[in-house]
């Protein structure tokens, strides 16, 4: 069964106008389902559709060769020679990247603007005489360049003395504060989950554990963002607005599903486990990001320069984060000058150059059907157990298929197979993994097949399932 509510508009319009329908039934709702909750806000769905987007680490590490700062380095040691933000920003543009996120504050507590609640900043850096703002500088180059900008801000903090203390958590939200209403807009809020105990912690030296799902008082930290940003989506272990997936490796379950049991997560949450699949009986919309550094590290080391992940590790990450329902959150160390390093930037450049070949031309595109007319408003809507042809103009090679669901109305498949017309008989396309959700991107690989038709048949679903687009490709690269 295919429907288009743009067609049925349309055809009521015309009927309308012709005299031959009431005029209540220019109401293209008529067509809609009913939505299958939970349901993403317009603003999550806006922000999956970003898809791929950037991570910056950057702060006293890169002078330290460290991951993790105690949080002891003085701030003389934060000294780039040749920061520009631009250069990031451009760099960013060219590898596809929709938007980047900046560590403001990592957990050796090292400010990246010069906030008037700590002296541990830039402002007390020899970069710029201790007048620069990083924060800033990438906010407006963001702007310039037309990429979205988000922060990240440690909540654990190994400098300051009152950590572990009520104190604290006061301390955070004023900063938080002071990002929200001094930067922005932001389309992300990153909130760390890590907490090792250890710390500098303004010369104690010690271990102080805090407890992970109390301590912060999260609910205000978020009632804060949503009154400041309210479009930024919120990122943690546990949402509400994204989630971690449970690794650093860039990768999401085949079987993702993009909710949550929101009542049983919180940051820090620590079963990685649920996170990788999602919880199929969730209630609240939590979908999947996707993070992965560019390097083995989150920070720059010389010693990595030789360890940047190739094209053919970025694309791998792209089918399995992108092409699992999830976004790819690409971390780009910068060096020690306060560059992107000519490596990362030239295997990013490429990586995205790989994805526009793999991707970038549609065979099945064809306005006539609403699966296929590349507009991601229009679906056509199938019951469980039924099936969707789609024809090719010709007899075609392909090896890639993707398929959406229309989310704005929920997430509903739970198991669907794909087959091809090689002529005589309907056969299985094999793309060597289980093919259970879709939700708003899947996008499976296959060895090369000859076809002139194929069909996606519903095996079991939510609900009756919206199927807001389906195409095909031929990677030239691929075997
Ligand atoms: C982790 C942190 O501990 C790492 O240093 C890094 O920032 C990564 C993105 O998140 O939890």
């Amino acid at each position: 069964m295919r429907i288009t509510r743009n067609t049925l508009l349309r055809t009521a319009v015309l009927s309308a106008v012709m005299g031959i329908l009431p005029m209540q039934k220019l109401s293209a709702d008529d067509s809609t389902p009913a939505p299958c909750p939970p349901l993403p806000t317009p603003h999550q769905v806006a922000w999956q559709q970003m898809e791929t987007y950037a991570f910056i680490h950057f702060g006293p590490n890169t002078f330290t060769d460290k991951e993790w700062g105690y949080g002891d380095v003085p701030a003389e040691k934060f000294n780039p020679t040749q920061l520009d933000c631009e250069q990031w920003a451009k760099t960013l543009v060219a590898a596809g990247m929709k938007g980047v996120i900046i560590t403001a504050k990592h957990h050796d507590g090292f400010c990246l603007w010069p906030t008037k609640y700590t002296d541990y900043s830039v402002r007390n850096s020899p970069w710029m005489d201790g007048k620069g703002d990083v924060v800033g500088q990438l906010s407006e180059a963001c702007k310039k360049y037309g990429l979205k900008f988000g922060v990240y801000l440690s909540p654990w903090d190994r400098h300051q003395a009152f950590y572990g203390t009520p104190l604290y958590p006061q301390y955070y939200r004023l900063q938080m504060e002071e990002l929200l209403t001094q930067y922005g807009p932001f389309f992300e809020v990153w909130l760390d989950g890590a907490n090792g105990g250890d710390g500098w912690y303004g010369g104690a030296k010690e271990k102080r554990q805090i407890d992970r799902a109390k301590y912060y008082n999260y609910p205000q930290i978020f009632s804060l963002i949503k009154e400041h940003q309210p479009q930024a989506i919120i990122f943690s272990d546990g949402g509400p607005g994204c989630r971690w997936v449970g690794n650093e490796s860039g990768e999401v379950s085949t079987t993702n599903w993009s909710f949550l049991r929101i009542a049983e997560v919180y940051p820090g949450y620590p079963n990685g486990g649920e996170l990788y699949t999602g919880h199929a009986d969730g209630d609240g919309w939590v979908a999947a990001e996707c993070d992965v550094s560019i390097r083995p590290g989150w920070f720059y080391h010389k010693s990595e320069d030789e360890k940047v992940k190739t094209v053919d590790n970025l694309t791998e990450i792209y089918y399995r984060s992108v092409g699992r329902n999830g976004t790819m959150l690409l971390n780009f160390p910068v060096d020690d000058r306060g560059l992107i390093h000519p490596t990362d930037s030239a295997n990013a450049v490429q990586f995205r150059q790989r994805i526009q070949q793999e991707l970038g031309n549609n065979l099945l595109f064809n306005k006539k059907q609403p699966a296929t007319d590349g507009n991601f408003e229009t679906y056509s809507i199938l019951k469980a157990g039924s099936s969707i042809e789609l024809r090719l103009p010709r007899a075609t090679s392909l090896n890639r298929i993707l398929l959406q669901e229309y989310i704005p109305l929920g997430q509903r498949v739970k198991a669907f197979k794909i087959e091809y017309f090689d002529g005589k008989q309907w056969l299985a396309l094999d793309p060597g993994e289980e093919t259970t959700t879709i939700g708003y991107k899947r996008i499976l690989r296959f060895p090369t097949v000859r076809a002139r038709r194929l069909r996606v048949t519903i095996l079991d679903s939510r609900a009756e399932v919206c199927l807001s687009e389906a195409a095909a490709f031929y990677a030239p690269t691929a075997q």
